[in-house]
């Protein structure tokens, strides 16, 4: 099932969104008239947690909701939402150490 509606914004910046569903959820925001995926929890599964960060302006935001029950023994369904603090960066050397198998 598809779901139109808006997200108020009062304060511009990064949005983090997270949703945990059982089973498949998608999330859009509309920016300059194009649907933007911010989470992709599609499919058939169990109690699953994407997350994902867009950038959003001041005022309502048209937003976009798919949700599909597989199993409807299982129901969840759940969204968070927290500003971003800053912006994404590189990570320094320092904070990262890879080594090759
Ligand atoms: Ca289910």
């Amino acid at each position: 099932m598809r779901f139109y509606g808006f997200i108020k914004i009062e304060e511009p910046g990064n949005y983090i969104f997270e949703t945990c569903s059982d089973d498949g959820f998608n999330f859009y925001v509309v920016k300059y008239e194009s649907m933007v995926k911010v989470l992709d929890n599609d499919g058939t599964h169990g109690l699953r947690c994407v997350s994902g960060e867009i950038e959003l302006e001041e005022g309502y935001q048209p937003a976009i909701v798919d949700y599909f029950e597989g199993k409807a023994t299982n129901i969840q369904l759940q969204l968070y939402w927290t500003r971003a603090i800053s912006t994404k960066t590189n990570i320094n050397k320092e904070y990262i150490a890879l080594f090759s198998g």
